[in-house]
């Protein structure tokens, strides 16, 4: 179809907060629209699309509907004059509670070496798996327990990096924003008291600490087996024989800076543990000073799996020392960031791979009292230049997100929700409503306001991803995936088999394939969707101003 007949209306396919500014975003020639209630079919206001938008990211010609003016809660969907029609969607109070839930929930369905059963798990259940031990490599001979904690993805290997990621945006967005997450999930551990997003991120921090070699304090890389397993195993029938890789700079920074994050979190709930977290995170602290030179991870021989190779591991150490110094003052730990800081490496991100931007965090909140200090000056206004400047790229999006068209890579997913992150950051900071505004876009984009008119989570929304490639979801013979999990989406670098025959010269943001045989558009990770819940529950816990 040539892109002058296609023509679709899209939404966020859950909905809006009543008090925000609404926006629908056609593709193709829209110019009347109107909102019409879902369950009576009355129309309750009719619109003008804006000025089109030649958008490059997505190939598509974008004209905006505003219909702020609809303010009654209901359900709804936007009927464009050629009878087009949108998903439908609520405005609420809090439309994304459920969201909210659904994207935490996720990270049980990805707990490893337990079994997910009864009213926890649905249909969605299967047997313990992953409980033998796993021989390290490099030390012959010696075998440790391995068993816990969450699958990385869509294949079953844990990998300490990306753990801690998903973790810190889970803890970070309970400190932040501790309101939205008053409400209970259905957890087997639930008691009442803790709160289910602190009862989740401890499977992930309990199987952690396994990855911790008790003698030296680094922490081993990875935990995977040999290979990949095929696509219909299901996690109880991958039996082959598990290995440690070995212990990485990066893997020990992370380590060190979660469980110092975890340290100052779970005082108030569990002391014992958070000295036990402390006492972790200063064992890795002192692993890195030993080993201040050390090259990038590279899977050892032999092993397939996800490398996670990271070259450059300042960053990390960044984050460990900044975490350390927040939680426990110590001058020490802030002379080790200090020492840090004018390094050239990313100070803003919070990818699996660049973790500068949680040691900024952590180093703003640290010193807020010292707001004159040069250092912390010079992090802070580069922290709201970059805010700025993903801004000013929404700005000219089509789609109305921080996505340039080269940065539609492996899992642009978590750049649009990570991006959106430092949004709210950004706001935190300086106390500007329009970055939340902005952050708020992303999530829009997220839940089927995009080029293909999809939600990328799971079970939410009316035209949702359904095919993952995720090895439970393939293999359990449900039809429905696995709920709450957070798509990679689009990657124009077309990196699997499945899109480089069916998607050559496709615009960037159209590089994405429904269909579980695309690892590299449709996988789900644990820190895809631990960003996400970051980002819904700051529109979760209240007003969008304040
Ligand atoms: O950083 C470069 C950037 O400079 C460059 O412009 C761009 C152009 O393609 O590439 C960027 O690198 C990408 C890199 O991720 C960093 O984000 C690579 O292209 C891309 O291939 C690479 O993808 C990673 C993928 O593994 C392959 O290594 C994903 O980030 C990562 O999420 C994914 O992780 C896998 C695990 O290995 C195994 N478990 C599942 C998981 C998700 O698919
Ligand atoms: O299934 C694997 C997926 O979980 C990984 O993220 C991905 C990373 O490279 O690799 C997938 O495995 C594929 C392998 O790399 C190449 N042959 C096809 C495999 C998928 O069926
Ligand atoms: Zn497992």
């Amino acid at each position: 179809m040539s892109e002058h007949n296609v023509r679709t209306v899209t939404v966020n396919q859950i909905g809006y907060p009543v008090s925000s500014r609404k926006t629908a975003l056609f593709r193709g020639q829209t110019h009347h629209y109107r909102v019409v209630e879902a369950q009576t079919g009355t129309s309750v206001f009719s619109g003008e699309t804006s000025a089109a938008v030649k958008d490059g990211s997505s190939g598509a010609v974008v004209r905006a509907g505003d219909f702020s003016a609809v303010t009654a809660a209901g359900r709804y969907l936007i009927e464009a004059e050629d009878g087009t029609v949108s998903a439908e969607f609520v405005l609420g109070e809090r439309p994304y509670e459920e969201l909210q839930k659904g994207l935490l929930k996720a990270f049980y369905f990805y707990r490893c070496g337990v079994e997910l059963g009864g009213e926890y798990a649905g249909p969605w259940g299967h047997a313990a798996c992953h409980l033998a031990e796993g021989a390290v490599i490099g030390q012959p001979g010696l075998r440790l327990d391995s068993s816990g904690g969450w699958h990385d993805a869509g294949d079953y290997g844990k990998y300490s990096g990306p753990g801690a990621k998903a973790v810190a945006d889970l803890l970070l967005a309970f400190e932040w924003y501790p309101e939205a997450f008053l409400d209970a999930l259905t957890l087997p551990e639930s008691d009442g008291r803790t709160p289910d997003v602190l009862l989740e991120c401890r499977v992930e921090l309990d199987w952690l600490f396994k990855m911790q070699d008790a003698g030296s304090g680094g922490v081993y890389h990875k935990l995977t087996t040999a290979g990949f397993p095929g696509l219909e195993v299901m996690p109880e029938d991958d039996t082959a024989e598990l290995f440690f890789s070995p212990v990485s700079a990066a893997a020990t920074g992370d380590f060190a800076g979660v469980m110092a994050m975890a340290a100052r979190i779970y005082e108030p709930w569990d002391k014992a543990y958070a000295a036990r977290c402390l006492a972790a995170a200063e064992a890795a602290w002192r692993w890195l000073e030993q080993h201040p030179e050390e090259p990038g991870f590279t899977n050892p021989p032999g092993i397939t799996t996800g490398e996670y190779g990271d070259e450059e591991n300042r960053d990390e150490r960044f984050w460990a020392a900044a975490e350390l110094y927040r939680t426990t003052g110590k001058p020490s730990y802030r002379a080790a960031a200090e020492e840090l800081i004018p390094l050239p490496f990313p100070k803003y991100s919070l990818g699996w791979g660049d973790m500068g931007g949680y040691g900024t965090l952590a180093y703003l909140l640290a010193g807020e009292e010292r707001t004159d200090d040069t250092l912390h000056r010079s992090l802070l206004a580069g922290l709201l230049a970059e805010a700025d400047r993903l801004a000013a790229v929404s700005q000219q999006d089509g789609y109305r997100i921080s996505l340039r068209e080269e940065d539609y890579i492996w899992g642009s997913n978590m750049l649009v929700m990570n991006n959106a992150m430092l949004l709210l950051a950004a706001e935190r900071f300086s106390g500007e409503a329009a970055y939340a505004e902005c952050a708020l876009d992303h999530l829009h984009y997220l839940l089927g306001r995009n080029v293909l008119d999809i939600s990328y989570v799971t079970g939410y929304g009316d035209r949702p991803v359904r095919y993952p490639h995720h090895r439970p979801s393939v293999g359990d013979g449900v039809a429905e995936p696995v709920p709450g999990l957070v798509s990679g989406g689009p990657d124009r670098g077309l990196h699997d088999e499945y899109v480089r025959e069916h998607l050559q010269g496709k615009p960037a943001a159209q590089c994405f394939a429904d269909h579980e045989a695309s690892y590299s558009t449709n996988e789900v990770t644990i820190y895809w969707n631990s960003p996400a819940v970051f980002v819904t529950a700051r529109f979760n816990r209240g007003s969008l101003q304040g």
